[in-house]
Order: C-alpha cells, then sequence, then structure tokens
C-alpha cells in the first residue's frame, strides 16, 4: 500500500516508516519539522492544521491510505488540544474525500476513556463500547478526533480505525505499563492490520500488546487481525516500585486522571 504518514518525526512515526517498509509498504512522510539529516524518502514539511498545505501535499502523489499520528503527545490548554487533534484530523479527513483516500488509522489514546475507574472493571477488561470518559483536555481532543472519524465513515463510506494505544515505550518502566505497555513490534502488527483488515467502517481497538496484566481487552483488535505476540511482564523483575503505584492504578488513565493535571481549560491573558 502506499500509505501517507503525519507525525513522521515522533517516536511512534520514527519505529512505522521502517516497520511499514519493511513490510512492503511504501510510506509517504509528513511532518511539520524539515526533513531529518539521512531520511532517503519522500518527506513533506506540513502542518496538519494548515488544510490548504494538507490538501496540497495529499494531492501530490495517489494514496491507499492515510496513518494519522501527529498531535501533542501530553496535556495542554482546550483550544491547544482540539487544534492539535480534531483540527488535524478534519483537515486530513476533508483531503481524503476530495481525493478519494479510502482508509485512515487514527493514532487514539488510552486517554480517551482515561477516567473510568479501575474499579468499575476490575475483573473484565476495558471494552472498545464502554463510553468515552477522558481524563484531561487531551483526552477530549481524542474522543472528538474519534467522533469526526466516525461521522466521516457514515457520510462518506471512509473506513477508519481509531487506535487507543496504551504506553508505546521500548518496554515497561512502571508498574502501570505492565497493563499498558505497547512494543514497538506490536505497533506494526496493530497499524499493518488496521491498515489491511477488510472493510472495517469505523472501528476502534486497545493498543497494547499482550500483555498478563492488561486492563483493556483485546477482542476488538483481534476481530480486525490485530494479534501481539509481546508481553510486558517480561520485564516485570526490571520495574521497580514506586509510591505512586496504587494512585496511578485508580484510573485506566493513570497519572493523566489524577489533581495534577488539572487546570482550566481555557488560558486567560490576565491569569
Ligand atoms: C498517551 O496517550 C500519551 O501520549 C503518552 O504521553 C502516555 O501518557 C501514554 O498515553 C500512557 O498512558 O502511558
Amino acid at each position: 500500500m502506499k500509505i501517507l504518514l503525519t507525525g513522521a518525526a515522533g517516536s511512534i512515526g520514527r519505529v512505522l516508516i521502517p516497520g511499514l517498509t519493511d513490510r512492503g509498504h511504501q510510506v509517504v512522510a509528513l511532518d511539520r519539522v524539515p526533513v531529518p539529516d539521512g531520511f532517503d524518502g519522500v518527506w513533506h514539511t506540513v502542518d496538519c492544521a494548515d488544510p490548504d498545505a494538507v490538501a496540497a501535499a495529499l494531492d501530490e502523489q495517489p494514496l491507499d491510505a492515510v496513518v494519522h499520528l501527529a498531535g501533542h503527545p501530553g496535556e495542554a490548554s482546550l483550544p491547544e488540544s482540539l487544534t492539535s487533534h480534531v483540527v488535524t484530523t478534519a483537515a486530513l479527513l476533508d483531503a481524503m474525500v476530495e481525493q478519494q483516500i479510502p482508509r485512515i488509522v487514527y493514532a487514539s489514546s488510552n486517554h480517551a476513556v482515561g477516567r473510568t475507574p479501575r474499579v468499575e472493571s476490575l475483573g473484565e477488561d476495558l471494552g472498545v463500547l464502554t463510553r468515552p470518559r477522558p481524563d484531561t483536555f487531551y483526552g477530549v481532543g481524542k474522543v472528538a478526533a474519534e467522533a469526526l472519524l466516525s461521522l466521516y465513515v457514515d457520510r462518506h463510506g471512509l473506513d477508519a480505525v481509531s487506535c487507543r494505544i496504551g504506553s508505546f515505550l521500548p518496554e515497561p518502566e512502571t508498574v502501570r505499563h505492565l497493563s499498558t505497555w505497547l512494543s514497538h513490534d506490536d505497533c506494526v502488527r496493530m497499524v499493518e492490520a488496521s491498515l489491511t483488515t477488510t472493510a472495517p467502517g469505523y472501528a476502534v481497538l486497545y493498543g497494547i500488546s499482550a500483555n498478563t496484566r492488561a486492563w483493556w481487552d483485546l477482542a476488538a483488535g483481534r476481530a480486525l487481525g490485530y494479534e501481539p505476540r509481546d508481553n510486558a511482564e517480561e520485564f516485570a523483575t526490571r520495574v521497580p516500585d514506586r509510591p505512586q503505584d496504587e494512585a496511578e492504578a485508580a484510573f485506566v488513565g493513570g497519572p493523566f486522571a489524577g489533581e495534577a493535571f488539572y487546570r482550566p481549560a481555557l488560558d486567560r491573558a490576565s491569569v
């Protein structure tokens, strides 16, 4: 497949570009930062929040799909979060409709449901039908971007898969990560399955590895062909206990659900 990948310079992009290329896909990179030294493919330096620039970049080559990773990976004000996650997704979707690009795989986040108390899901992993329950304005942005994808699927017949990614890291570093970890190799498997599964319409999956202590249900991902092979448990003896582990297990979003992340939605000039 020929795939346009946004957020190419980010941590997930830097893993997916070689990972998808090794699996025979042709990746066109897009990021707002200039092409890094040594990159030898096609790179568009574009801010995804600029609809004209996005449309022009997508128009430069025929594409089979978009993988949308671009967006600030942490908490910000509500307007910043909406621009980073919703406006960028809208710019891509409008260009995809115009240019008849049929599929998008979206890097959503576990923080779309991060305020779900762990106690409610004990004994039963959280499924994709649970209500959106963001833990931050970041999570609100992800929920809203997922809603926008669903609208474009219904209106225009696109295929869209929202991958609610857990903790994408080379290896788990905290006790929470033993539940939420997504390995680099499993991330490539997840995105490839989302790109190639037959006619998903609008679908959601949890982007985690096959962790023994998983909090989220992998059934929806498996139904789309995502078969994770790694397990955070292999690293458990290397993960130190920390005083905040218990608090981080209260809500599935971990620290993002805590009071340290409470802030006003809007920045005011007078404050
Ligand atoms: C995410 O979605 C964030 O981008 C990342 O910073 C981590 O907080 C991760 O989730 C996580 O939940 O560990």
